[in-house]
């Protein structure tokens, strides 16, 4: 008798950055490309009212220290919300 366990779906993490230079549209399509750049992103929501932007990710490819430095790198300062 065995039991397996089988995850067939791809790894998952979520991280929220408070990114407070991100004033307009402009800005945060700025902020979706530079993450949407980085490999193992899955998907990147922003918002520019809330100043803040949600990243979806693969943990084994990438990490949210990783996120940081990528926008720091592009211009935008950005700090993980912690819930
Ligand atoms: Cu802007």
């Amino acid at each position: 008798m065995r039991e397996k366990v089988l995850f067939t779906s791809k790894l998952s993490s979520e991280v929220t950055f408070s990114v407070t230079d991100m004033m307009c549209e402009g800005c945060a399509e700025k902020v979706q490309a530079i993450l949407s750049a980085v490999e193992g992103v899955q998907k990147v929501k922003s918002s520019v009212w809330r100043k803040r932007v949600r990243v979806q990710f693969d943990p084994d490819r990438v990490e949210s220290g990783r996120l940081r430095a990528e926008l720091e790198a592009g211009g935008f300062a950005a700090g993980e919300v912690t819930k």
